[in-house]
């Protein structure tokens, strides 16, 4: 981390690269309501394991908005489709679409309208490889994503796979904006170890919202 700027009056930002913010404890107060919102969504849309071409992903996904993501096992990583099977994705949620705004324009990204919010649900166990979001059509939109629940080992990269890695602990109610320079830089989670989230037990939730389309 190269630099921290504790402002009295908000939340503790620090940069992590060109144009990659870590905003901790952005969005704890409102951390249970959104977790809520969750669980009534996993009802009828419960996260499940996505296809690639290395087999099964260990994090389970659903989305919200206009279009979602699936898994893939002829391409690389995901596939952007327009729904889930049948069913159309349910909008992104107001409080949500507010949380993204709110945290991008904190990071100096203003007038960012999410069309698509990833969810991704770690069991103990799980992890992310590291990968490029690149699938976007606008990379002058930044990411904006939400860690709730265990905590995590979020992996920074470079432009190149085989760049150094930093290594943050992403906590419940941290926020993570991405854009800029380092829209295209290489990221992942490591393994999630055991514990007990107050809120969400063994679980860890991210949620990543774009603006896809
Ligand atoms: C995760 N996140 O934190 C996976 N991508 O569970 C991502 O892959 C990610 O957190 C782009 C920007 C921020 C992220
Ligand atoms: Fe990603």
């Amino acid at each position: 981390m190269q630099q921290s700027l504790n402002f009295t009056d908000g939340p503790l930002i620090t940069r992590i690269d060109d144009g990659a913010y870590w905003l901790q404890g952005f969005c704890l107060a409102q951390a249970e309501y959104y977790w809520q919102l969750l669980i009534y969504h996993f009802e009828a849309f419960p996260p499940q394991s996505m296809m690639t071409p290395m087999g099964p992903m260990s994090v389970k996904t659903t989305s919200f908005g206009e279009i979602g993501w699936e898994g893939d096992e002829n391409g690389y990583g995901y596939a952007l489709t327009k729904s889930s099977g049948q069913k159309n994705w349910p909008r992104i949620p107001e409080p949500l679409l507010d949380l993204a705004s709110r945290a991008a324009s904190a990071a100096g990204y203003q007038h960012f309208v999410p069309d698509t919010c990833l969810v991704n649900v770690y069991e103990v166990g799980a992890k992310m490889g590291l990968h490029q979001d690149k699938d976007e059509r606008d990379f002058s939109q930044p990411i904006v994503s939400v860690s709730l629940g265990l905590p995590a080992t979020f992996l920074f990269g470079g432009a190149a796979r085989d760049s150094q890695v930093r290594k943050m602990p992403v906590m419940h109610g941290d926020v993570v904006v991405w854009g800029g320079k380092s829209r295209r830089h290489f990221h992942g989670v490591s393994t999630i170890a055991p514990g007990q989230h107050p809120l969400l037990g063994a679980l860890r939730c991210n949620l990543t919202f774009r603006k896809a389309t």
